[in-house]
């Protein structure tokens, strides 16, 4: 007889989502993070701790709070891109000032070692080598992960930047 063949015959990406918020953060972070392990195609894999984190960018705001997850998708980019925005509007975030406040900020940081520059999507994110609030939680998560665009592992680039006023939070999530 043939053997069974393979089921997983679909190809998985392993993509990173950086979480933030700063509007009601101890209610909307995790519930952006119980929105995603729902969303369809999306399997969440492993969410890094929460941390607090001095506002970038634009100053006279609250503090973050910021997280990032591993999701296994069999997605195309755009998809996982539709399902971040679609968990973002179930948190009624408003697009009022850019930096500022929101209930809930979900960014496509990397899919898998994709290299993609559309007009919708730039991946990897481009200012996440940049940004002590995407790099710590990142490397708690996979520290020798490669930046497919820099060759630099992401313990390098967190290296690199200001980690200053970064704190571990006591919140749990997914
Ligand atoms: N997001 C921004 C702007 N500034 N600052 C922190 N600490 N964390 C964020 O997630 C953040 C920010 C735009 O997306
Ligand atoms: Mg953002
Ligand atoms: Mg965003």
């Amino acid at each position: 007889m043939a053997p069974i063949p393979a089921v997983n015959a679909i190809a998985n990406v392993i993509a990173y989502i950086g979480l933030g918020s700063n509007i009601s953060a101890e209610v909307n972070l995790p519930a952006a993070a119980a929105l995603l392990a729902h969303a369809p195609g999306i399997v969440l894999q492993r969410v890094s701790p929460v941390y607090r984190t001095p506002p970038w960018g634009y100053a006279d705001q609250d503090a973050f709070l910021n997280a990032v997850a591993a999701v296994e998708t069999t997605l195309p980019p755009l998809g996982v891109l539709d399902a971040l925005q679609a968990v973002e509007l179930r948190l009624d975030r408003q697009r009022a000032v850019q930096n500022g406040p929101r209930t809930a900020d979900l960014d496509l940081l990397l899919y898998g070692a994709a290299l993609i520059e559309s007009e919708r999507l730039i991946v990897p994110h481009p200012r996440m080598h940049q940004r002590g609030f995407v790099l710590v939680p990142l490397c708690d998560l996979a520290p020798r992960l490669m930046h497919p665009r820099l060759k630099r592992t992401m313990a390098e680039l967190m290296g690199s930047v200001d980690v200053g006023g970064i704190q571990r939070e006591a919140l749990t999530l997914a």
